[in-house]
């Protein structure tokens, strides 16, 4: 439990009642039944998880590279909890120990089955820690993502744990270390998904040639990687430090700024002479330059404006997308028997992009101007690593992203690394930002109270970051069975509490209409479908996109009076196919699909409330071993490897084409390729009609 001295729980609780940044309403949310079962609440608030950054009062130290693991008996994945192997080193348990990366998923890394393993694995390192990190701080261990339930220990000593996977969590592990000496981490980590977890799965028990063993199952459409997916922290913060910041931006049309900030404090000093005294909040440009300041010496909220500020924009909506600020808070103390002045106790470093996101029944829209979204869903998914964060991949893919032309994607179907959400606001590229609850079906109330954490863990942890234009609640639920209305009423209720100012959609595939409608639509903000028209329905027939798209997101739009964006459309096409006539999985077939969508989705744009159009998928990806699918899901625009198809060529066409229409960008000069002076100078080429 995080202990406060008295000056600053009388703070913190002005704070939370005069706070007139965006309330978050999580109070209020706490207090209410979110679903008929009445011992059901809202899930506690989690706290800290601030990315660490290093600063003058802040030390960073990443406990990446090559870690030791375990690999538990599938058929008896608790012998490592009964049999206490994290009190020494896992070596001591005789068992076989192998060379394991971090961050990256086991699976792929060995060359025998431990790819398919189900249950517990165990990792470990060791790690020195100086005696400077004794005195006067506490030392946080942090975890990125481990996948998907995780028990940690430090030197044989509980630590912390968490379930979910693709979020952060942390611990102060001062009292557990060994400072000026060696400490050890043992972690535990769990794969197995149930009908309780968010993605929801089944461990079932098979007889195989050489015994019983348990398989997992999933419903879902990739591949359950597991481990410790991303960085590992270890990091200092002063004894009372900034804990937590929650900020909100608007921007006036006359170009004024606002930054609404409210900032959490943690922590003790035995030390009584230490005494708060104010907090300097600078905003400074991205030339160090200071904007605004505000110095807070009564309550830890507050408000900046910054005329003829410089606004976030998205990519080619603006020649200098991407903006932004830095907003840096100071905390001071000074000595009550000293008169040396105020002495900065803590000092932390926010990334800040300005910007008004607001919502119509028709559209979304940034800086007052109506977005058309144009992009893609993907996943964190790559060779070798699987899951694992590889700098060298999300700088390549932004790269892919950025020629294409695209300006957003979906963090389908879980939440994507902190890394990967300071790119984007780095370049202007937006998010909806997705839970990890994929195909849901089983609506109960154990699982919506996981959910519900889901979403809260998510959102706090992205609320800061201008890229993030609207939360994703859920992919493809079953949103069309009895038990979701009431499931989906409290899971939206709540969410909607906590929203920080951000719209909430969802990708839908039940229908518009009964007898199968959808009872999560009309609940939300923007409505999301997926639809694969001549793929799953009416596959080879590209004779048959146009009319039954544009009727479908017509209905959509009717039933609900919701903006409608189409999340997922494509085809599954096998690089270097090719087929004329056109035919299923080649790559003539994937761009004759794109081409037929487009047709729809122009219909659709001047209909005002149709208001983007993303592509399934960004890359092809690892699924589980099936028939339907040729080493994985192949919808790629580009490979795995990150070479386009032939369709990443004509897509880039068709977004630039949209960046000229609606932004005045210039066409890219190698778009398409010198044919002949009648095709590209100023000749007349006849074309068809
Ligand atoms: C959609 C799912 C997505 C799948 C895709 C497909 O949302 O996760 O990968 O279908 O089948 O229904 O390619």
């Amino acid at each position: 439990m995080r202990g406060l001295t008295w000056p600053w729980m009388w703070l913190l609780s002005v704070v939370v009642v005069a706070g007139h940044g965006e309330n978050n309403g999580q109070d209020e949310a706490q207090q209410q039944p979110v679903f008929p079962h009445k011992h059901l609440t809202a899930p506690v608030p989690s706290t800290g998880l601030l990315y660490p950054r290093e600063s003058e009062t802040r030390e960073v130290r990443i406990l990446d590279g090559m870690w030791r693991l375990l690999i538990s008996q599938p058929s008896d994945p608790l012998q490592g909890l009964r049999e206490k192997w994290y009190e020494e080193s896992l070596h001591k348990t005789g068992l076989e120990i192998i060379p394991m990366p971090v961050p990256a998923s086991y699976n792929d890394i060995t060359t025998d089955n431990l790819r398919d393993h189900v249950g517990t694995v165990w990792y470990e390192r060791t790690f020195f820690v100086s005696r400077d990190w004794e005195e006067n701080r506490r030392t946080w261990l942090r975890f990125g993502s481990v996948h998907y339930e995780a028990v940690v220990w430090i030197n044989g000593q509980n630590a912390m744990s968490h379930s979910i996977g693709h979020l952060p969590f942390e611990a102060d592990i001062s009292n557990l270390l060994n400072f000026g000496g060696e400490n050890r981490i043992t972690v535990m980590c769990d794969n197995r998904l149930t009908n309780h977890t968010v993605p929801q799965g089944q461990v079932s028990t098979v007889k195989t040639d050489s015994g019983e063993t348990p398989i997992q199952s999933y419903t879902f459409d990739f591949f359950n990687y597991a481990g410790i997916h991303r960085s590992v922290h270890l990091y200092t913060t002063p004894l009372v430090h900034i804990s937590d910041i929650a900020i909100s931006t608007q921007l006036s049309s006359d170009q004024v700024g606002r930054i609404d900030y409210r900032i959490w404090l943690d922590g003790s000093t035995e030390d009584s002479t230490m005494q708060p005294t104010h907090v300097l909040v600078q905003l400074r440009d991205n030339e160090g330059v200071v904007a605004a300041q505000q110095v807070n010496r009564a309550v830890y909220n507050g408000t900046l404006l910054v005329p003829g500020a410089k606004p976030w924009w998205p990519y080619l909506m603006h020649p200098e997308p991407g903006y932004l600020y830095s907003l840096e808070f100071e905390l001071f103390v000074s000595s009550v028997e000293g008169d040396d002045g105020d002495e900065l106790l803590d000092a932390y470093r926010l990334p800040v992009g300005i910007r008004t996101l607001s919502w119509t029944s028709t559209s979304l829209l940034l800086n007052g101007k109506p977005l058309y979204l144009r992009g893609f869903g993907r996943h964190e998914d790559s060779d070798i690593r699987g899951k694992g964060l590889d700098y060298a991949l999300l700088a390549r893919d932004f790269n892919l992203i950025k020629w294409v032309g695209a300006n957003a994607y979906r963090t389908s179907h879980y939440p994507y690394s902190e890394e990967s959400m300071q790119f984007a606001d780095e370049h202007g590229i937006m998010i909806v930002d997705e839970c990890s609850a994929v195909n849901i079906d089983i609506f109960e109330p154990e699982l919506l109270s996981n959910h519900m954490s889901a979403l809260e863990q998510l959102i706090h942890r992205d609320r800061n970051h201008a890229s993030v234009i609207a939360w994703s609640v859920a992919n493809e639920p079953r949103s069309f069975k009895m038990g979701a209305l009431s499931y989906f009423q409290a899971l939206v209720n709540y969410t909607r509490s906590i929203a920080q100012g951000r719209p909430l959609t969802a990708a839908i595939n039940a229908s518009p209409d009964p007898p199968k409608q959808c009872h999560l639509a009309a609940l939300l903000d923007i409505v999301g479908f997926n639809r694969y028209n001549a793929w799953y329905q009416n596959s080879g027939r590209t004779d048959m996109i146009v009319n039954l798209l544009t009727e479908e997101a017509q209905r959509w739009h009717q039933n609900f009076g919701k903006p409608v964006i189409l999340f997922e459309y494509g085809a599954d096409t096998m690089e270097g196919l090719h087929s004329l006539p056109v035919y299923i999985w080649s790559e003539d077939y994937q761009v004759a699909l794109f081409s037929q969508h487009f047709k729809a989705f122009d219909k659709l744009r001047k209909q005002n409330w149709f208001i983007g159009e993303f592509v399934w998928n960004f890359a092809d990806f690892k699924t589980a071993q099936t028939y339907t699918r040729v080493g994985g899901n192949k919808k790629g625009v580009f490979t795995r490897s990150r070479q386009p198809k032939e369709v990443a060529h004509i897509l880039r066409w068709r977004y630039f084409a949209l960046a000229n229409e609606l932004d005045w960008v210039p066409l890219p000069k190698h778009l398409s390729v010198y044919i002949s002076s009648s095709v590209n100078g100023n000749g007349h080429a006849r074309t068809e009609l």
